[in-house]
């Protein structure tokens, strides 16, 4: 897959001629989306009402206040089973009118994604033109740069699982590649980056390298079977597997193609790496390796007494897949590997699991993730080292800590329940 021109280019689009295709209209010849006639009257009494779980489950979302900029909605990791969070558990973090405030609901008939920029043909597509490219369904993560910040603005201590590593969800992915959008719009030379801006009130943008782009970048309209929420960008998002999340931009409208990274309004805005003189790193793109227990765990069931139970968790990294997770249920002194839930899928949550016999006293546990890159998730020592910080600084700065995958510890206590350990060195 390149972004080069010429006759062999031309031969591998899938359209012939981009705007040639009814519905697919090139920039100036926009029509209306037509309206597509569902397969059956679904207002008739024959269906039944969209499904409801047991009314004897309670996983529920959890809303987080903090600094503005940064509420959200927590996913309650602790409770999701395997590795795909339910389109109603997923974590929601949305800067136009906070995450509570459901966005303004885009009508799929009037909403437009224009791709322009350095490209031969600028193309305007509505979702049933996206719907009629060939698609691929892949399943991946999608995480927060500011999961797990440890202590927003220094006064927010986050406590549970969910609070702390609930800005991360994972489910299966259905669009088109942003490869085969690209071939259509016909890339000139000398692009090399894209900036994708959402139709929400703060024009959310972000910047995304071409090479990304023509790799595994996809326009996203499904989600675990079913169209986006609105919450979660209906109708149509970027999607940048393993890319910090805030380049996952919702509510697509506009990709421009272009020759240098913009350094967005979002962008800056959000990129606290900017504000953090001597640490600054103008881009900071995929999420490294990370692991937690999210049994047991703070804010998980509690251990009813010694004995036998399964200890289990989540790794991932925005890198690859998983190669190896190492469980220590003595404060480290000692490590075992973890059995990882088959297929390992890269950019995807990976679950692991370890039998252990829990003889009822206090104890630490904990994780460590390696990738196929061989990247291993460091300590909070080794962590704070790169940083050039006591690993107190975390827990207490007023700067926003992205990117932080320490290893996290949790304290099991003789009453069963866990605690947050990652500060107690
Ligand atoms: N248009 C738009 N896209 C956005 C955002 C936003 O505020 N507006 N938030 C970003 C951030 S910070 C994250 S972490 C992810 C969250 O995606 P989700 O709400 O579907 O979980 O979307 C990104 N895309
Ligand atoms: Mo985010």
């Amino acid at each position: 897959m390149n972004g080069h021109h010429g006759d062999q280019n031309d031969r591998r689009r899938f359209l012939k001629g981009g705007a040639a295709l009814a519905g697919l209209a090139a920039v100036g010849g926009a029509r209306p989306g037509q309206a597509q006639s569902a397969p059956g009257d679904a207002t008739s009494n024959d269906y039944a009402l969209y499904g409801e779980r047991s009314r004897f489950v309670t996983a529920m979302r959890k809303r987080m206040t903090g600094p503005t900029s940064d509420s959200y909605v927590a996913s309650p990791v602790q409770e999701i089973e395997g590795t795909i969070t339910p389109n109603s558990l997923f974590y929601i973090s949305s800067r136009d009118r906070g995450p509570y405030t459901p966005p303004t609901e885009l009508d799929p008939k009037e909403h437009r994604l224009l791709i322009h920029g350095m490209v031969d043909r600028p193309l305007i597509l509505t979702l049933d033109d996206l719907k009629r490219l060939p698609s691929v369904s892949r399943i991946h993560f999608l995480e927060c740069v500011a999961n797990t910040i440890p202590s927003p603005g220094g006064r927010w201590k986050w406590e549970t699982i969910q609070e702390r590593f609930g800005k991360m969800s994972c489910a299966q992915w259905t669009g088109v590649a942003l490869s085969v959008l690209l071939r259509e719009a016909g890339v000139k030379r000398g692009a090399s980056w894209l900036i994708a801006e959402s139709a929400d009130g703060v024009r959310h943008s972000m910047s995304i390298t071409m090479e990304k782009a023509l790799d595994d970048a996809m326009v996203a309209y499904g989600q675990n079977g079913e169209p986006l929420r609105p919450v979660n960008g209906f109708p149509m998002r970027m999607f940048v597997p393993g890319w910090e999340g805030v380049r996952n931009i919702k509510w697509l409208r506009r990709i421009k193609v272009v020759n240098e990274p913009y350094l967005t309004q979002t962008e800056s805005h959000v990129n606290p790496h900017l504000r953090l003189t001597g640490k600054s790193r103008w881009f900071n793109l995929e999420m490294g390796a990370k692991s937690v227990i999210t049994f047991p765990a703070s804010g998980a069931r509690p251990l009813n007494g010694p004995g036998y139970y399964e200890i289990t968790g989540l790794a991932w990294s925005g890198l690859g897949a998983v190669r190896r997770v190492e469980v220590s249920t003595d404060g480290g002194r000692n490590w075992q590997d973890a059995k990882l839930d088959e297929p390992v899928l890269r950019i995807a949550w990976t679950r692991f699991r370890l039998p252990w016999k829990w003889n009822g006293e206090e104890t630490i546990l904990q994780s460590r993730c390696t990738d196929e890159q061989g990247k291993v998730q460091p300590s909070l020592a080794q962590f704070s080292e790169v940083w050039g910080v006591r690993p107190d600084y975390f827990q207490e700065t007023e700067n926003q800590v992205t990117h932080f995958n320490p290893i996290q510890r949790w304290r099991v206590l003789p009453d069963g329940t866990a605690k947050n350990a990652i500060w107690d060195i």
